[in-house]
């Protein structure tokens, strides 16, 4: 087949960055792997492919790259809608062929949405593409065994993502997860070997499942022991994954998972506050304190690492501060590798909670929920709790604690880690809380220059510059440009929100 028959397929993963930067964030780990997934699904010879990950590869604003495919397949997060909308105008706009389709989280949260802007919307995992390939290309155009194309990542400073198990057997309110109610399970072994070798040659691997431990010990172990074997073959120095709080409370686990080549484990504490977790119905968090944790994973040569949800309807200004300069002084307690606020993810039971008690702040958009910004009333006033949180999620006034802790801790577990471990633990929180560098192309770097000031308060954040389109357009796709509101100016939820709490199965 000649290159010019051959179908053009792009995979976008759609992202607005909450920090307003356009340009590439390739130091965030992990990485969204659902477009490599899906590429795996796609002829390798009858399809030419291409993926845009607007996380890793910066915003998509070349209008070159527009005209280019024949079939677009959208994902992203829940609250990347608009910017799908936004990128599905452009492609349209240079070839009004084009076909869009869309899956993952935003498919699930927004369906009705999805449907009345994209032309196939997927409710099933990234395997539910094959029915659009054969509806849009005609047969002969599936892959032969679906083997994700890792080999399109590209660098990850040496890692390597894979999945064992799909969704959660626990049900957090907060969480996307518990909305969308798909059954927990587990990867075949033939599936987690074809991922392995898919991946080439990696320094480290990292398990990206959301909970790796499961509610199955004989999967769970035989996981462990595969990920061992190859780690002993030395596939890989080592691997890590993201674990729920009731591993922890056998601890023999973490000495079962060292024995297999285990260097890292993630864990989401979320809240140092027990009213917290037991609101969010996170009661496996209970006992997840950072100090007892980390100790219990050092000694075992793990790195643990965590993240942490602030919640101002809870918790005060006074209570967070205190919290995280107890979390500075002590250079034996690692540093959250995420801080954000609690997100209220439409199709949550938490989302439905704040609506029906009236906690959402008035003129909230979709886009706003990217955990950087206040979209809940908080209980104290806001004069107080805008320029806290503005600071407390940069460290802005505890650069040089930051700093000092961030030696101190390496100094503290050099021991017990190893080189790179050390560089990791270091690198993470000056990465996630001190600056971030903003190189990418020229356009990029411009777009992120003019973004406006954030204000950290959905009321009055004004729009991102996503939302101005890149060039002029035909009056037809200006709606594609208007953000979608979650709430109204007096804070009820918007009607075009309301209908999406009506779940109807949708094509594909
Ligand atoms: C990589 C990752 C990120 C990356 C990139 C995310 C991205 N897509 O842009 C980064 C680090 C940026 C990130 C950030 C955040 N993330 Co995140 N992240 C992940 C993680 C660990 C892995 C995703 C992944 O690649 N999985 C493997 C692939 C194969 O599966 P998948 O993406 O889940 O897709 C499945 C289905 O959705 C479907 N699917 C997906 N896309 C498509 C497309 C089509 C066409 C089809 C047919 C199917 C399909 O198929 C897959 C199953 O076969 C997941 C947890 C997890 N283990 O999945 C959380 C997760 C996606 N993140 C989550 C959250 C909460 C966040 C944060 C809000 C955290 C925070 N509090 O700050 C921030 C977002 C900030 C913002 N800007 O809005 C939630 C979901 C949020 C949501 N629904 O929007 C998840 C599920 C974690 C959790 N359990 O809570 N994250
Ligand atoms: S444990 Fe994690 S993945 Fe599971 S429901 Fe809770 S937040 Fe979601």
């Amino acid at each position: 087949m000649t290159a010019s028959a051959r179908r053009r397929v792009l995979i976008v993963n759609a992202y607005f960055d909450p920090w307003r930067s356009a340009a590439p964030t390739r130091l965030f780990v992990p990485r969204a792997m659902a477009p490599y997934y899906l590429a795996g699904s796609f002829h390798r010879d009858r399809v030419a492919m291409r993926v845009h990950d607007e996380v890793y590869h910066g915003a998509l604003v070349d209008p070159k790259r527009f005209a280019w495919p024949d079939l677009v397949v959208f994902g992203g997060l829940t609250a990347a809608f608009d910017r799908a909308r936004q990128l599905a105008a452009y492609f349209r706009h240079a070839n009004p062929s084009v076909v869009t389709v869309i899956g993952g989280p935003i498919a699930r949260a927004l369906p009705q949405l999805c449907a009345g802007v994209f032309d196939y919307v997927c409710q099933g995992d990234v395997d539910s593409i094959g029915g659009v390939i054969d509806a849009v290309f005609g047969p002969g155009h599936r892959a032969e065994s679906e083997t994700p194309r890792l080999d399109l990542v590209g660098s990850s400073f040496g890692l390597g993502f894979i999945e064992t198990t799909k969704y959660c057997n626990f049900a957090c309110a907060f969480c996307s997860l518990t909305g969308e109610g798909r059954p927990y399970a587990a990867h075949s072994e033939d599936s987690i070997n074809r991922q392995i070798a898919a991946m080439g040659r990696v320094h480290g691997v990292m398990v990206l499942d959301n909970n790796f431990y499961g509610n199955n010990r004989a999967s769970f172990e035989a996981r462990v022991r595969l990920l061992g074997e190859h780690w002993r073959r030395r596939a890989f120095r080592g691997w890590g994954a993201l674990v729920t709080g009731d591993f922890f409370k056998r601890r023999e686990n973490i000495a079962f998972v060292a024995e297999h080549g285990c260097l890292g484990l993630f864990s989401g504490v979320e809240s140092l506050d027990a009213a917290v977790l037991k609101a969010f119905n996170k009661r496996q968090s209970l006992a997840s304190d950072p100090k007892s944790l980390g100790d219990a994973c050092a000694a075992h040569g793990i790195m643990f690492e965590y993240g942490m949800m602030l919640d101002f309807a809870q918790q005060t200004t006074d209570q967070v501060a205190g919290q995280l300069d107890r979390l500075l002084a002590d250079v034996t307690v690692p540093l959250p590798s995420l801080l954000s606020l609690t997100i209220p993810i439409p199709g949550t039971p938490y989302f439905d909670q704040a609506v029906q008690t009236g906690r959402l702040m008035p003129s909230v958009r979709l886009s706003d929920l990217d955990g950087q910004k206040l979209v809940e009333w908080p209980r104290e006033p806001l004069q107080r709790v805008i320029p806290f949180v503005r600071d407390v999620l940069q460290f802005r006034g505890r650069k040089r604690a930051l700093l000092r802790h961030v030696i101190g801790h390496a100094l503290d577990r050099r021991d017990r880690y190893a080189a790179d471990q050390l560089v990791v633990a270091a690198l993470g929180p000056l990465l996630r809380y001190g600056h971030r560098p903003r190189i990418g192309s020229v356009r990029q770097m411009l777009q992120t220059w003019r973004e406006p000031r954030p204000t950290y308060c959905a009321m009055t954040d004004p729009l991102p510059r996503a939302y101005r389109p890149l060039y002029r357009l035909p009056s037809r796709f200006a709606a594609d440009f208007e953000p979608v509101y979650v709430t109204d100016a007096r804070g009820q939820l918007t009607d075009a929100m309301a209908a999406q709490r009506v779940r109807r199965p949708l094509s594909a």
